[in-house]
């Protein structure tokens, strides 16, 4: 495939940031220090720039094929777009957790962003064995947030009808239903397990109740268009820094959200779940029992933050004539029930799907086997919740269990 567009290189970075006005009070171009490429996702290429007064810019630039597997897999460019304007939508809703942007180039796709280099990306801190107290939670607040504030609870009829048209991202939305919600149970050619895992892959595509389930968990995704979702909140697209010699966060903040659709709600808070079921399968694999309980808290800490930012906001709706106190209560029923489904989901694509995870992905072979197996068996366990059952804490319990007694360590 042929780009109708310039990538940017360490070398052209300083030009292009000369050739955006915009840009001049961000970064002093003709004194950088430093330029450094440091794109670790999957798809795009990532630069931090340095000058010598000590400021700093990030650069993101969408290319137009999956940056992991190559031109093969062709992808519009045009995410940056879905990109940026969800960003802007988050920011102006919760600033303090989502990361702000300064200027998006609609012909290059470039998108120039505040740089978080003190900052860690929170699976890498995972990774390390380091504890950042606090960001469950405030990804709790900033799902609310996104839920009330961009729905039909907070928007005015034509605003909302709007914003659900200006967020239509098919090709994304794609790879999302077939990675996440289809290929785990219906390989199609992108899976692969270690030898030793290869019967909990196959007995998980055999297991009728959750192809079932994710047959739900792919419809839901497909049609209940509730907010403005960021679409892939893993671990890997937050920052969190915490001050020198203490585990409390003092930042936390999303970022990444090219998958950002009018979608459900449900499916942020799963995507965060399932990813602390890997941190918590990665704890147990290496023997770190309290580091593993510690993950799987997260859970329940999210769901309250989601909760508490729901309902302080919760006054401010559009029509209390109809939404009353009941119709929150079982708002809250119906996401909790959503979000498991949505963690099943997305354990299993992590797993054996194309995007794993380096959290299980770096432990030795003899430990991985247990981990993959624990989140398997995990996603199978989530979808037999009786659906109007169970406290976020329940499954963290659920995943603990579950965990504990699939480890190979
Ligand atoms: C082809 S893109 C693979 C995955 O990377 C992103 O992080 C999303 O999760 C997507 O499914
Ligand atoms: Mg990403």
């Amino acid at each position: 495939m042929t780009a109708d567009y310039e990538f940017l290189t360490v070398d052209t970075v300083a030009d292009y940031v000369r050739s955006v006005p915009r840009l001049a009070q961000r970064i002093n171009p003709d004194a950088l220090v430093s330029v450094r490429e440091i794109g670790d996702g999957n798809l795009n290429l990532v630069f931090l720039l340095g000058d010598a007064t000590g400021r700093g810019l990030v650069l993101k630039q969408a290319l137009p094929y999956v940056r992991m597997v190559g031109e093969g897999w062709p992808m519009t460019p045009e995410r940056a777009r879905f990109e940026v304007d969800s960003l802007r939508a988050h920011h102006a809703l919760l600033p303090e957790h989502v990361v702000e942007v300064f200027d998006y180039d609609p012909e290059r796709f470039i998108i120039a962003m505040e740089d978080l280099s003190d900052h860690w990306v929170w699976r890498g801190a995972l990774n390390e064995g380091l504890t950042h107290d606090g960001a469950a939670a405030a990804m709790g607040r900033y799902v609310g947030a996104v839920a009330f504030g961009t729905s039909a609870l907070a928007l005015k009829r034509k605003e909302l009808a709007k914003a659900v048209a200006a967020a239509v991202n098919p090709e994304l939305c794609l790879i999302t239903e077939d990675l996440v919600f289809s290929e785990p149970s219906v390989d199609a050619g992108r899976n692969s397990v270690l030898e030793q895992n290869k019967k909990d892959a196959t007995d998980l595509a055999a297991d009728e109740e959750f192809v079932t389930a994710m047959g739900r968990a792919k419809w839901l995704f497909m049609t209940k268009g509730e907010a403005l979702i960021h679409g892939d909140l893993h671990t890997g697209s937050v920052m969190v820094r915490s001050p020198e010699g203490s585990n409390t966060c003092d930042s936390v903040k999303a970022f990444d959200s090219e998958f950002a659709f009018y979608g459900p709600v449900a499916y942020d808070i799963g995507c965060l779940w399932a990813n602390y079921v890997i941190a918590a399968a990665r704890a147990f694999a290496l023997g770190d029992e309290p580091r593993a309980e510690w993950a799987l808290g997260m859970i329940q800490q999210t769901w309250d933050g989601f909760e508490g930012e729901l309902r302080a906001r919760w006054s401010d709706r559009r029509d209390a004539r109809v939404w009353r106190e009941p119709f929150l209560e079982q708002l809250l029923a119906d996401w909790n029930e959503e979000s498991r489904l949505f963690a099943a989901a997305e354990l299993a694509r992590r797993t054996v799907g194309a995007a794993k995870t380096k959290d299980i992905e770096t432990l030795p072979e003899d430990l991985r086997e247990g981990a993959a197996r624990g989140v398997l068996l995990a996603a199978r366990r989530f979808v037999r919740v009786r659906d109007d059952s169970g406290t976020p804490q329940d499954l963290a319990t659920l995943a603990s269990d579950t965990l504990r007694e699939s480890r190979t360590s």
